[in-house]
């Protein structure tokens, strides 16, 4: 066998697997990446005003106190170039690099029953052998492309922000962007003062609060990192990891007066996440407490954006129910004269035809560059993409014909020694802690089976199917299902209901793990 373990792709999960599994496990580890560095999402994910809303301070391994106490991040947020530089110190940390082959796709991998082994196959065609499989293949990695008429010979520039080219430049051009999501909306606010104009191509407007990112004060940093113990055993006891106190009340239980004072101030302070989650208890669970939430933010934007027909374009239609936005000044650089909102749900994009794009009604904008800020085919999405065959052949389009599915986001039943970083089914908070707990965990089981003396090891399919039962459960409870969005995977057309979390979050996610390991990890089978 060429390895005990192959991990494919270097993003917070790939990285911090590697180091696990080699230097703690003691197992010779081989680490895949397509990209040409280290970093995942940020190693892609370079558009302007590309940044993390999770505080610094969290986003970020909890695991290492030194590398804690050596980071010197300068924001409350960090922008991509700094989470960018915190991975590839990471690498470089641990002497991660020797061990990883980048510019390498994984084109597939097949079980071998009578080996008990992954054969991976390498796009270039090499075939590579171990006993483990660890996919770290990313929950918002597969860029989402609409297949629009006309896209292959549109001749001005076109980029989907996931993939940005280094040295483009936007300034003095005239500019269309498609989507309004979390992207679109740090894109938009980052390139409107510098380009010649800019068409917002807007499907559906969103909901989006102040980020309060700013300079981190010297006297903050050093407070941070004097407690950072005590801070992350206080955020490992929360639901989203996400560095907003979470309320314990609800929206139903203060007067109005007391409901707005509180919105007010959390939109003074800032934050996405802090907003949705440090406000009220209830405003994903409760549609009149989430209806008390979308009519402050609508009056904000109402607030802000001094043309009345601009303001009511970008009032949205929908519930607050996606992934909560934030950002540096979205709603007033549509106070700009050289920023327009067009609605493309009322009048639908029709085709790209030159460098041009068309609507139905025939309304045609020109223009330089256009930005697709589209998405991602989330969680399986790059999964699809594989040719993944467990026991008896059988592929992973096949296992997730309904819907992608796994027990704890980690393991899928008939795919034995594949683990699965970040897939369906895992804690719905932040990404860097809730990534520690599943490389952990798939570190422990690789442990647990080697002192059974066995050779493979699976989740149950009643594990699997119970595990998912409760996310589904967890998830009809909220509002989230009402919307369409790539929590459910419900924004890319026709894919089947996919859940990629499990609503309970990060603590009561690791309760779980806890549980597992103290029943003796009986949802698994372990052979020889
Ligand atoms: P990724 O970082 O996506 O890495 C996956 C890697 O696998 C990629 O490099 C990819 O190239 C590689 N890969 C995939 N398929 C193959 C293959 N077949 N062969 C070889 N390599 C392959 N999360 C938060 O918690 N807080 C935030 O504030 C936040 N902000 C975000 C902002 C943006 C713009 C985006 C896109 C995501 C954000 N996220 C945030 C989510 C973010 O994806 C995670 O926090 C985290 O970076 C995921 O790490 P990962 O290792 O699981 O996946
Ligand atoms: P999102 O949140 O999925 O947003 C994608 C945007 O693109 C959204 O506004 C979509 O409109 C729009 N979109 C997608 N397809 C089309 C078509 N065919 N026509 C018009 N508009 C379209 O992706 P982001 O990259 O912004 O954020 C993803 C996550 O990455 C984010 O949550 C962070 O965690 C980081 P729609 O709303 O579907 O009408």
């Amino acid at each position: 066998m060429d390895y005990d373990a192959i991990v494919i792709g270097a993003g917070f999960g790939g990285l911090y697997a590697l180091k696990r599994l080699r230097d703690d496990l003691g197992l010779k580890t081989h680490l895949y990446e397509q990209g040409q560095g280290v970093g995942g999402t940020w190693y892609w994910n370079k558009y302007p005003g590309a940044m993390s809303d999770t505080r610094s301070h969290l986003y970020c391994y909890s695991f290492d106190k030194e590398l804690l106490q050596s980071d010197n991040f300068k924001h409350h947020y960090r922008l991509q170039p700094e989470v960018l530089n915190y991975l590839e110190g990471f690498a470089q940390r641990y002497s991660l690099d020797k061990d990883i082959s980048t510019a390498t796709e994984v084109a597939g991998a097949a079980w071998d029953a009578d080996e008990n082994c992954w054969r991976v196959t390498l796009a270039h065609g090499r075939e590579v052998t171990a006993r483990f499989v660890v996919s770290a293949l990313g929950l918002l990695s597969s860029p989402n492309i609409p297949p629009f008429d006309g896209l292959e010979t549109f001749t001005g520039e076109i980029v989907h922000t996931s993939r940005w080219p280094a040295n483009t430049t936007w300034q003095d051009k005239r500019v269309g962007i498609i989507g309004t999501g979390s992207t679109g909306v740090q894109v938009i606010t980052a390139i409107a003062p510098d380009v010649k104009h800019l068409t917002v191509l807007q499907r559906s407007a969103q909901y989006s609060v102040p980020s309060g990112n700013g300079r981190m004060g010297e006297d903050h940093l050093r407070q941070i990192k004097e407690n950072y113990e005590e801070i992350w055993a206080e955020e490992k006891t929360t639901i989203t990891v996400f560095g907003a106190k979470e309320s314990k009340i609800s929206a139903h239980d203060v007067t109005p007066e007391e409901r707005e004072r509180i919105f007010e101030e959390s939109w003074a302070d800032g934050g996405g996440f802090r907003f949705m989650f440090g406000t009220f208890n209830d405003l994903i669970l409760d549609e009149v407490s989430n209806k008390y939430a979308q009519d402050f933010i609508k009056s904000k934007i109402r607030q802000v954006v001094k043309d009345p027909a601009k303001a009511e374009k970008l009032i949205p239609t929908d519930i607050y129910a996606k992934r909560p936005l934030c950002d540096a000044g979205y709603y007033q650089q549509f106070n700009r004269e050289n920023v327009d909102v067009v609605d493309v749900k009322a009048d639908p994009i029709a085709r790209l035809d030159g460098n041009s794009v068309i609507l139905e009604s025939g309304e045609s904008y020109e223009l330089d560059m256009l930005i697709l800020a589209t998405g991602f085919d989330a969680g399986d999405g790059n999964y699809m993409r594989l040719k993944l065959e467990g026991v008896g052949g059988l592929s992973i389009q096949e296992h997730w014909k309904e819907g992608a599915r796994s027990f704890l986001g980690i393991m899928n039943a008939n795919f034995p020694n594949l683990f699965m970083i970040n897939g369906p089914g895992g804690a719905f908070a932040n990404q860097p802690p809730s990534i520690e707990l599943y490389v952990d965990t798939v570190a422990e089981l690789i442990a647990e089976a080697k002192s059974r003396k066995a050779t493979a090891i699976e989740a149950k399919s009643s594990s699997e199917a119970e595990w998912f039962a409760i996310c589904d459960e967890l998830t009809d409870a909220t509002i989230l299902p009402k919307v369409k969005s790539w929590i459910l995977g419900s924004n890319i057309p026709g894919k089947p209901r996919s859940l990629n979390f499990y609503m309970g979050g990060y603590s009561k996610y690791k309760d779980v793990l806890d549980g597992v390991r103290s029943d003796g990890y009986t949802q698994f089978d372990f052979r020889s």
